[in-house]
């Protein structure tokens, strides 16, 4: 039995489905007797510090979890779990972590997107038995804009490499903590939190220690989901978003049984889409609920839910708010949401009064669930002018000339899924929700959409170029070597597709394969 301490503002689920899927059973922390009664326990954490603290304190669990620390039973924390052993976080000034490894967690201070957001290898300082099985090359996720600095070198398990070598796991006696995310690492984690589980093997110190880790690119499988005529919940795709062929909704598959098969041919993420989520409302949409919950149970890499994330009045006059959307995904197994129409309606507010309110889906869910949690997904469409001063918005000068052959454009944002421009530009929308706190900008591209012709390049490049967050190249994907150009081309950190991963035209493994070598991807 392991004890699981959920403190309730993170997606714990994923964890309890690794920890099942491996033949162990869970207790969830109820109160306190629980933690200091536990045999075993497990500490995600996902969000951001001083909530975490907060929390924590206010439960009155951080007495029993100092205890349970001390008492040298094992203990395996995750992210913030990690974080929380700390003394203080440069995230929460003057707030006190449980203070078990004197040091401190500080804030990325380097020349690459933050978050860190991906998969990324391990240094391995000293042997430990959760290395049991591993050839030491593999690659882990990790999703973090805070890293832990341990005062004691003796503590220090592995290092990982972004922009700064950084501590990315710690044992102390019992104690063992990692900044990755080993239920979202695929096989290789799973084999990680076997070791801890079962306890069974001695020290290993892998033979394969790289001198120095890489973040890999990773290859994002993305699921567009609606309801067709007939009810059914189906994955479709669209040629520049009509998703209707002969009248229908194409159907080209099963979301569960889709994302399934993308998780075991080796996509690094996995990202549904709710297409008409802007009309529909996902709490009463239970099916994409339930599609998150299947999903996770036996897919252990990261997931993201978007469509309908916004602020909600139903037909009783009943108020939700968008963070409560969030957190019903996030129960249901999901890591990240993404937020479509309701990211532009907040940015022209802002762009507007010139003030935050701290009320917008983007601030309230980055509050809670950490930046990293949150996804701008853009809709973006070319508009051809003559010249650079034509139109108030961000304009490039374009290898691509337009119909009436103006060699200048700017990338309009779209709301409802592509149905409404709005007289806001792509590289604005990027760089005020990246203000407001969102972690990450999936890129779609309307005229590429379904075309095969490859990423936008122009696009990507003027959004990736105007922000410090992750951008995901979306849309146009159709050859291995489109990937390689948007990989080399622009700062894009993933890529991602969806057309040719569903019609089996390129799996997702040629993909890796062509890359492999040319740039840094998880093999
Ligand atoms: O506005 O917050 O409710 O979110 C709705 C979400 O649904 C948005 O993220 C929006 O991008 C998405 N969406 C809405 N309508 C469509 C549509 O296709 N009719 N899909 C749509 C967006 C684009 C990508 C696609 C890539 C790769 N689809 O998801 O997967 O373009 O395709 P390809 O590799 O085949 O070229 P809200």
């Amino acid at each position: 039995m392991i004890t699981l301490l959920d403190y309730g503002a993170g997606n714990v689920r994923s964890v309890i489905n690794a920890i099942e899927n491996l033949g162990e059973t869970v207790k969830i922390v109820a109160c306190d007797q629980d933690i200091l009664a536990a045999e075993k326990l497990v500490f995600p954490g996902v969000g951001a510090f001083g909530n975490m603290m907060r929390i924590l304190q206010e439960k009155k669990y951080v007495e029993p979890l100092t205890t349970y620390l001390h008492s040298n039973r094992p203990f395996l924390g995750i992210c913030l779990g990690l974080q929380a052993l700390f003394e203080h976080s440069e995230e929460a000034p003057g707030v006190n972590g449980l203070g078990i490894i004197t040091g401190s967690v500080k804030r990325f201070v380097i020349d690459l997107s933050v978050p860190h957001i991906g998969w990324n290898g391990l240094n391995f300082k000293q042997g430990s038995r959760i290395f049991s099985g591993l050839g030491g090359d593999e690659k882990f996720y990790f999703v973090h804009s805070y890293h832990v600095v341990a005062d004691d070198a003796s503590v220090i398990l592995t290092t990982t490499d972004y922009g700064c070598e950084f501590v990315s796991s710690i044992q102390k006696g019992n104690i063992i903590a990692t900044q990755f995310h080993p239920e979202k690492s695929g096989r290789a984690g799973l084999v990680i939190l076997q070791n801890f589980l079962k306890a069974t093997a001695g020290p290993i110190f892998p033979v394969r220690s790289a001198a120095t880790t890489t973040l890999a690119k990773r290859i994002i499988a993305c699921l567009d989901v609606r309801s067709n005529d007939q009810g059914n919940l189906v994955v479709t795709k669209g040629d520049q978003y009509d998703v209707r062929e002969g009248g229908d909704v194409r159907n080209l598959g099963k979301p569960v049984e889709l994302a399934q098969r993308y998780y075991a041919e080796g996509a690094d993420e996995i990202t549904f889409l709710n297409i008409t989520g802007f009309r529909d409302f996902p709490l009463e949409d239970m099916p994409m609920i339930e599609v998150l919950r299947q999903t996770s149970k036996n897919v252990f890499v990261p997931l993201t839910i978007g469509g309908g994330i916004r602020d909600y009045v139903d037909k009783d006059g009943r108020k939700y708010d968008a963070l409560e959307v969030a957190a019903e995904y996030f129960r249901s197994g999901a890591d990240k949401v993404s937020i479509g129409s309701d990211a532009v309606l907040i940015a022209e507010a802002y762009l507007q009064t010139g003030r935050r309110t701290g009320r917008s889906s983007i601030e309230a869910i980055s509050r809670v669930y950490g930046s990293q949690a949150v996804v701008v997904s853009v809709d973006p469409r070319r508009v051809y002018v003559n010249s650079a001063d034509e139109v108030k918005h961000a304009v490039i000068e374009t290898a691509i000339p337009g119909p009436g052959g103006e060699r200048y454009c700017w990338y309009q944002c779209t709301i409802k899924g592509g149905r409404e421009g709005r007289d806001l530009d792509a590289v604005t929308l990027a760089q005020v929700c990246e203000k407001l706190g969102a972690g990450e900008i999936l890129l779609n591209c309307i005229d590429r959409d379904g075309t095969n012709l490859g990423f936008d390049i122009e696009l990507i490049n003027a959004v990736a170029t105007a922000v410090s967050i992750p951008v995901i190249a979306s849309s146009g994907a159709g050859r291995v070597e489109h990937f390689h150009e948007v990989f080399t081309a622009t700062e894009a950190e993933s890529a991602l597709a969806a057309g040719i991963f569903h019609r089996r035209e390129i799996p997702i493994a040629e993909v890796k394969k062509y890359l492999d070598g040319k740039v840094a991807v998880r093999r």
